[in-house]
């Protein structure tokens, strides 16, 4: 598959790299770790990303050249990062997935489980044995000989970072220390890292003040395994734009002594509701969470959303039931 890569990748000069719906660390640093290796190449990269690309993200340097329009002329496409329809609305709702399809696709993910996988090209890696899809562009680059710039090694260091928590969570294999030591080899720095992340990632007083709601708000369900916070459309407006609500209280559920499972829930006007799931290690069950709700992601990090009407306290119902069946089915303690 490396070779059909380099082939399409050969045959193209203009080419714009996609990202999801739900544009994070990993799906953020694969795309702008391709720019420059592609740019090294002598290619034209554009980046598209159909949602704005979050606060909480502006620490990794380049950010700012992902827009919500796809260029007006493309040879070839890149989704990085996701491999389902599903996370692709915006550019269904622009009429854009049309011009994908009608060019050739390249498509680099490592999630198992997708709900309508991308099916209009069979250029795809989809490798669940990597850490982020950051490592995934990383193995495909040194195959085929591509360079690595310091700078595309950092943001490579950046998507594997992030999708490993710090390389902390069961993402984290032996071969993705080694791609870290090959990327530090590469000019990339953690500490430098680290802290950017650090300065960007700092909360106003508001967002502060705005979690200890969320504290408060908190219900436990399952003698104390699942715990779950409710975000309603107005509060989406008045703190969602200065921070992302569910990385700012999710780490503190889990930590609560007996929670398996930390569920936040956001609820919007036009009926949509959405979910994110973490869990605590030996509690392998987001992924399949996510999935009986329509979703997906992985074992200990996913999410869904909901748009066929349900409201709030249906989906929440719906949630907590396909909860307390996985964890039922899940041995307390046993190794994810
Ligand atoms: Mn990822």
């Amino acid at each position: 598959m490396y070779k059909q890569i380099e082939t399409v990748v050969t045959s193209a000069q203009k080419i714009v790299i996609i990202q999801a719906d739900n544009p994070d660390a990993d799906s953020l640093g694969s795309a702008l770790a391709l720019e420059h290796i592609l740019g090294d190449l002598s290619k034209d990269v554009a980046l598209y990303c159909g949602v704005h690309i979050p606060d909480y993200l502006h620490y990794i340097e380049g950010w700012d050249r992902v827009v919500d329009q796809l260029p007006s002329s493309f040879d070839l496409s890149i989704v990085v990062d996701a491999s389902t329809y599903t996370l692709l609305e915006k550019l269904i709702q622009s009429g854009g997935l049309k011009r994908l399809q009608a060019k050739p696709g390249i498509v680099l993910d490592h999630h198992a489980t997708v709900e309508r996988p991308l099916d209009y090209t069979d250029s795809q890696i989809i490798d669940t044995t990597v850490a982020s899809t950051g490592e995934l562009i990383f193995n495909l680059a040194v195959s085929l000989g591509w360079t690595v710039s310091a700078t595309a090694a950092t943001h490579i260091m950046a998507s594997i970072l992030g999708d490993t928590q710090g390389l902390t969570n069961n993402l984290t294999r032996a071969s993705t220390y080694r791609t870290m030591a090959d990327l530090s080899d590469l000019g990339a720095d953690r500490i430098v890292l680290e802290d950017r992340r650090r300065e960007y990632g700092k909360m106003p007083d508001k967002i502060y003040r705005y979690k200890g709601i969320l504290i408060a708000n908190t219900e436990f369900f399952s003698d104390g395994q699942i715990a779950l916070v409710h975000i309603p459309q107005p509060e989406i407006n008045e703190y969602s734009p200065l921070y992302n609500p569910a990385p700012l209280i999710q780490p503190d559920m889990l930590q609560v002594k007996g929670v398996a499972l930390a569920v936040v829930l956001k609820s919007y006007d036009d009926g949509r509701v959405t979910a994110a799931l973490r869990s605590n290690y030996g509690f392998p069950i987001c992924g399949k969470l996510a999935e009986s709700l329509g979703g997906g992601g992985h074992d200990y990090a996913s999410g869904f959303k909901v748009t066929d009407g349900r409201g709030y306290e249906e989906v929440k119902t719906d949630c907590l039931a396909a909860a307390r069946r996985l964890l039922e089915t899940t041995e307390s303690g046993a190794s994810g």
